[in-house]
């Protein structure tokens, strides 16, 4: 057991559209861990950041318009290998190509409203998880069900 903790953010196409719900049920069914959750608009400049990578990107301009255009509801989860098991259930980032059965599969139709975002990896998640929470905000507790989550 690989213990992780990744970073995810509903963005605000998910919570227009009324998925906050359905996304965290996803995430408590699959036995991931939610240790830190807030809903949080997300300011130019914390966009410009946490987007930092894809600054000079044609779709720069309209993915930062986009992410900063309402609410959106951030997450830590924490379980076994937590950012690839976060990253498979939202699926590929345009949902076209998503499976269904992935939250992009089955709740969108175009890359630039995708409803969800996932750390891609365990750098990326410290990172973007001190972007959005302070140590305090981020909980450590023992869920009832973890005895029966995990095996030998
Ligand atoms: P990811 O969210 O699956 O990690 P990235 O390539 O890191 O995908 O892109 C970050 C976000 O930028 C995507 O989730 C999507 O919202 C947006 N994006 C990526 N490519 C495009 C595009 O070609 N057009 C519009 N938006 C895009
Ligand atoms: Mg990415």
């Amino acid at each position: 057991m690989t213990k992780e903790r990744t970073f995810s953010l509903i963005k605000p196409d998910g919570v227009q559209r009324g998925f906050i719900g359905d996304i965290v049920s996803r995430f408590e069914r699959k036995g991931l861990k939610i240790v830190a959750m807030k809903m949080v608009v997300v300011s130019e400049d914390l966009a410009k950041s946490y987007y930092s990578e894809h600054i000079g990107k044609p779709f720069f301009e309209p993915l930062t318009r986009y992410i900063t255009s309402g609410p959106s509801v951030a997450m830590v989860l924490e379980g076994d290998q937590a950012v690839k098991v976060a990253r498979k259930m939202m699926g590929a980032t345009n949902p076209i190509d998503a499976d269904q059965g992935t939250i992009r599969g089955d709740f969108g139709l175009h890359v630039g409203k995708n409803i969800i975002h996932g750390s891609d990896s365990l750098t990326s998640a410290e990172r973007e998880i001190s972007q959005f929470f302070t140590e305090e905000e981020i909980t450590n507790y023992k869920k009832v069900d973890e005895d029966w989550l995990y095996g030998e």
